[in-house]
């Protein structure tokens, strides 16, 4: 799949496969049929000093180096992508600027209203607050499955409008691992047929796409290491 552009060494990505921002990038780049070498990142244990001169402010994954020259943050990352290649394999976002803000700020909102209550109910120890950021989540997630309703699938299986996926669905798409992984561990479906018909069926065919191959993780791989990482506390 990643034999176009990016060849010859010019790409490289500093990662984990578990990280949800690591697969943004990993599915954006075999979306756009960029070659790169992933090298692999001990965040539990230790930082690399490659990670820590290219990422000196946040210091964490994913980070692309293009040429050497280090570019990080996830969506950042993937908008670059398209500045850098544009035209590889189809560019991520659409051309028309309207349009393009319409999908920036949807994927701004996955991050902010989405992740960040899922991902804090992770954090915290009381059990109320748990459940109150788990509803703040799901929340965002029945706003996001309206979007892809009303304005951005226009019928089509993608947040692209179109017949493959673009920058919604990519950054989305990373975490459609730890969803599901999520659903097998705690029982609750982040994803439900029930509440989020669209977004179970979309998520089907993200993880059947071919550039998810490899990407976005087994259910099986994510529950264990969340099992080992909940030992270790
Ligand atoms: N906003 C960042 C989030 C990246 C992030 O949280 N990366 C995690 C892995 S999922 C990390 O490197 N954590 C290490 C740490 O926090 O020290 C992005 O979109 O790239």
């Amino acid at each position: 799949m990643a034999t176009g552009a990016g060849g010859g060494g010019e790409l490289k990505l500093l990662g984990t496969w578990a990280s949800p921002f690591v697969q943004r990038v990993r599915l954006a780049l075999n979306l756009k049929g960029l070659a790169y070498e992933f090298i692999e990142e001990e965040i539990g244990g230790g930082k690399s000093e490659l990670l820590l001169a290219s990422n000196p402010v946040h210091k964490k994954v994913p980070v692309l180096l293009h040429r050497g020259n280090p570019i990080c943050e996830s969506q950042v990352i993937v908008q670059y992508l398209d500045d850098a290649f544009p035209g590889a394999g189809g560019d991520l976002l659409p051309s028309d600027p309207y349009a393009r803000a319409v999908a920036r700020f949807w994927a701004a909102y996955i991050d902010a209203e989405f992740f960040a209550p899922w991902n804090r109910s992770f954090y915290t120890a009381s059990e109320g607050e748990k459940a109150a950021e788990m509803g703040k989540a799901m929340a965002a997630l029945a706003t996001i499955e309206g979007a892809f309703a009303a304005e951005m699938s226009k019928g089509k299986g993608f947040f692209s409008g179109e017949d493959r996926p673009g920058f919604v669905d990519v950054v989305l798409g990373g975490f459609v691992g730890s969803m599901r992984a999520y659903g097998a561990a705690v029982g609750v479906e982040v994803l439900d047929a029930g509440r989020t018909p669209l977004l179970v069926a979309w998520a089907e065919r993200v993880a059947a796409l071919d550039a998810a191959r490899g990407v976005i993780p087994d259910v099986e791989r994510v529950v264990e290491l969340s099992r080992s990482v909940a030992k270790k506390k």
